[in-house]
């Protein structure tokens, strides 16, 4: 799905992949490889090694169940892609049943990594995923922890202790829980989390995809939240003690009934700090304050470099931000809607009340998701390439700065939708309508900025297309070309032929160029005849996902 250069990217990005996986396969581990997808505990080997027996003989310090430790160094458990769907019902923290329990420092990877193909810990519902117990140390990469489900903390990761949490290159999918939808912190260690996704996760208290409680110091790079939902504060994060910071992150769609849709914080004395972070198109509900940032009396929220924009509240206040504690800028933000929202600190070099004309969420290239910024951004080159552009490359490791400056928020660069205009029937044609066609940004140089509504692909017209599409052909010919497209052509169309398809060929009116026999006299005075391209792609209608897939970047 990547297009050229970008999977050109992809593919290096994976064989670097692959040379560090071999040589940190090299290096010394007391390895256990995971062989059956089965939720096995098998208090008499069986001769198959399932993830729960690998991370009990870890936590035993003892084959079981049919895995075998071996070698000598770090532990770590070897996970081949693919499903595991846990059906051992029962709630312990002994790793025989529900959830898996980790009592010991080790690693858990997936092992056989490509596009779209990590490996899946699947819940099913039963309980959450992982539970991390005690003062351990805790790497989780390239596994997708999904559909954890647990009325208290942590729907797919519980950590506790001392001990330290890495996630790289996760995604944390579809959990639920009462306290901390996606991951849930109850301790001290420091987390850190890179190239990582929380998508679709819910809680029916606060922190719907991350719920920082303890006073830990959190490090989240490089990761996007989506999707996730919470009934009281944070419905992205949210935060009630501890230091927090993201940098080059994406929160986006995620929604709070109360406050801080995108993120919240709250109770305890914290701390977050934005660093190139894009939080976009976030909600609350009614009761709630801030859609896009929320800082409650003890909470303090840095930002920098930062895009807060089109975030919304229903019926409280603030939009994009709000403050009962304290929202301290550090610069070079763009805020689209400071209403109600109380800013302090430095604000020279902010941009406000300005559309930072952000793209969809889509895959731009690396491993999560990002907001592209189209042509004409705001937000584009506003920071000096020296100083405050202290980030050398944005969230999918695109260098930074692309062109004069660095960009604000999580993306570096200008979207450029791939051209799609020529009535050819292909896709992407040669063209140079990167029209919206589909509802995107038209960045292209058609004339007519594709401002009409119909679903033809609006490239034929050349820019000569300057009805307003209110055509309702009252001829009575019926012919192929009895205009099926929802143009609507201002022109009064008197045509009063009665043509019957004259041509005889059963096909639309091949227009303006004299070959037909029915050509028509309607071309009214826009001249253009769109029932004739509309005819001509009525086989074509591309999907917004089709054309998401052809996004490129301008580098
Ligand atoms: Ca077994
Ligand atoms: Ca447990
Ligand atoms: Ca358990
Ligand atoms: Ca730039």
């Amino acid at each position: 799905m990547y297009s050229g250069y970008l999977r050109r990217i992809y593919i290096a990005s994976v064989q670097v992949l692959m040379i560090l996986a071999v040589s940190t396969a090299s290096s010394a581990a007391i390895n256990i490889d995971v062989d059956t997808y089965d939720d096995e505990y098998d208090t008499t080997a069986n001769g198959t090694c399932s993830l729960r027996e690998a991370i009990v003989t870890h936590n035993g310090d003892s084959d079981f169940g049919g895995c075998t430790m071996s070698g000598n160094g770090i532990r770590r458990i070897n996970v081949p892609a693919g499903e595991y769907i846990l059906t051992r019902t029962g709630d312990d923290d002994t790793c025989e049943n529900g959830d898996l329990d980790i009592t010991e420092t080790v690693q858990i990877r997936a092992t056989t990594v490509a596009e779209n193909d990590f490996a899946t810990v699947n819940a099913n519902d039963i309980d959450r995923v992982f539970h991390i117990i005690g003062d351990v140390d805790v790497q989780i990469q390239n596994i997708i922890v999904k559909d954890g489900d647990v009325d208290g903390n942590g729907g797919g990761i519980l950590k506790t202790g001392t001990g330290t949490l890495e996630l790289d290159t996760s995604t944390i999918l579809s959990n639920s829980a009462g306290y901390g939808g996606g991951v849930y912190n109850a301790g001290t260690g420091d987390i850190t989390i890179v190239d990582s996704t929380f998508s679709g996760n819910s809680t029916t208290d606060s922190g719907g995809g991350f719920w920082n409680h303890d006073a830990a110091t959190v490090t989240i790079e490089n990761s996007t939240f989506t999707g996730n939902s919470s009934t009281y504060y944070g419905g992205g994060v949210f935060q009630s003690q501890g230091t927090l910071t993201l940098t080059n992150c994406t929160v986006s769609g995620n929604h709070a009934d109360g406050s801080g849709g995108g993120i919240g914080s709250s109770w305890n004395t914290n701390t977050i700090n934005l660093d190139f972070v894009t939080v976009a198109g976030n909600t609350v509900g009614s009761s709630g304050y801030g859609g896009g940032i929320y800082a409650d009396t003890d909470s303090t929220i840095n930002f920098r470099t930062s895009i807060i924009a089109g975030n919304s509240m229903q019926s409280k206040q603030g939009n994009d931000c709000y403050a009962d504690g304290t929202l301290n800028s550090n610069d070079y933000n763009l805020i689209q809607d400071t209403t109600d929202c109380t800013i302090t600190g430095t604000t020279t070099n902010n941009i406000t009340g300005q559309d930072p004309l952000l793209g969809p969420l889509a895959d731009n290239g690396g491993p999560t998701m990002t907001h592209g910024l189209n042509e004409g951004s705001p937000a584009l080159d506003h920071i000096p390439d020296t100083g405050p552009c202290t980030e050398g490359a944005d969230q999918r490791g695109i260098t930074r700065p692309d062109g004069t400056g660095c960009d604000i928020g999580a993306f570096e660069g200008v979207l450029v939708i791939a051209a799609d205009a020529g009535p050819d029937g292909s896709f992407p044609d040669s063209g140079t309508d990167a029209g919206a066609d589909a509802g995107m940004t038209d960045a292209g140089t058609d004339a007519d900025a594709d401002a009409d509504a119909d679903a033809d692909v609006d490239a034929g017209d050349g820019g000569s297309d300057s009805d307003a599409d209110t055509d309702t052909d009252t001829d009575a010919d019926t012919d192929a070309d009895t205009d099926t497209d929802t143009d609507t052509d201002t022109d009064t169309d008197t045509d009063s032929d009665s043509d019957s398809d004259a041509g005889g060929d059963g096909v639309a009116d091949a227009g303006l160029d004299g070959s037909d026999a029915e050509e028509e006299a309607d071309e009214g005075s826009g001249g253009c005849d769109c029932r004739q391209t509309g005819a001509g792609f009525s086989l074509f209608q591309p999907t917004a996902a089709l054309l998401n897939s052809f996004i490129q970047v301008l580098f």
